[in-house]
């Protein structure tokens, strides 16, 4: 799966996908590992973004994964911040990398002895100039291979909605809160509002914003609920608006499903199923710490 940081990304990468369909994800070198192990993520570049050399490198580690070191490059400046006392995120900036050059990029680190057997994503962002591309890597902690790209589960509609590529993300097993996405499409000529979600999972589903300010991540609550333009399209994603389940009742499991009734002020009530993904880097523990 691709996330894109910025709107020129989105036409850009969108031609691209269109142009060459075999567009080869960014992944790790080895992708396999265990609870409780070293891990050396080889970082392979498989090109640029369409066409533009890469000068900056972004990782996000996942919770979960500790004493993290990166490894420098010649002629690239390498940076790392720390969150609660652990390395949370790695840049590699101020190098360049042609399109069709062939670039790794090395750290090591340790996997928590109590994460799910299951697929760890990372966070990378791929920045070249203006334009950045978004990859969530993984690594796979248990006996299958890890799967490098996930959907959503199958569309719903209801009223003039389009609700597509549900999700959630596997969490850790005595975590408070998980997060939930989904892509909804307003194909009406009027604004509907996304009032309210609720789930057994949780006493209390709330609609929330992430966004960086100051290089701080910051989460914001939407009482109010969201507002669904007529003709446009509202993505909750990873790092942007996302459902948020407080004090869940039991683990987000890789595999399984959560379901969620989403009610809308013009569209009415609808249960949509949340495919549960990879334990990935999207900040939900770590950013949700204010709660
Ligand atoms: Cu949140």
């Amino acid at each position: 799966m691709i996330h894109i940081a910025s709107r020129a990304a989105l036409a850009a990468a969108s031609a691209l996908a269109i142009a060459s369909p075999a567009m080869a994800h960014m992944t790790f070198e080895t992708a396999q590992s265990a609870p409780g192990e070293t891990f050396r993520g080889v970082l392979v570049l498989p090109h640029g973004c369409d066409g533009a050399p890469t000068d900056t490198v972004r990782v996000t580690l996942p919770d979960g994964f500790a004493d993290a070191s990166a490894e420098a490059k010649d002629g690239w400046a390498l940076e790392t911040s720390e969150h609660n006392g652990r390395v949370s995120r790695i840049v590699w900036s101020g190098g360049s990398v042609p399109d069709d050059g062939h670039e790794t990029f090395a750290f090591t680190g340790r996997f928590a002895t109590d994460l799910p057997e299951t697929d760890i994503l990372f966070a990378v962002e791929q920045m070249c100039g203006e334009v950045s591309l978004g990859w969530e890597p993984a690594v796979s902690l248990g006996d299958e291979p890890a799967d490098q790209g996930h959907d959503g589960g199958d569309a719903v509609t209801v009223g003039d909605l389009e609700l597509s590529g549900a999700f959630a993300r596997a969490t850790l097993p005595n975590a408070p809160v998980g997060g939930g996405y989904v892509t909804i499409t307003n194909t009406g000529d009027r604004p509907d509002r996304l009032v309210s979600a609720q789930s057994w999972f949780s006493p209390d589903v709330q609609i929330h914003e992430m966004a960086v300010v100051n290089d701080v991540m910051n989460m914001q609550h939407l009482p109010e609920g969201l507002e669904i333009p007529a003709g446009e399209t509202v993505t909750l994603a990873p790092g942007g608006l996302h459902m948020m389940f407080m004090d869940i009742a039991q683990p987000f499991v890789q595999g399984e499903t959560v379901p969620v009734t989403l009610t809308f002020e013009r569209a009415g009530a609808v249960e949509i199923e949340l495919a549960v993904q990879a334990f990935g880097a999207s900040g939900m523990t770590s950013g949700h710490e204010g709660h």
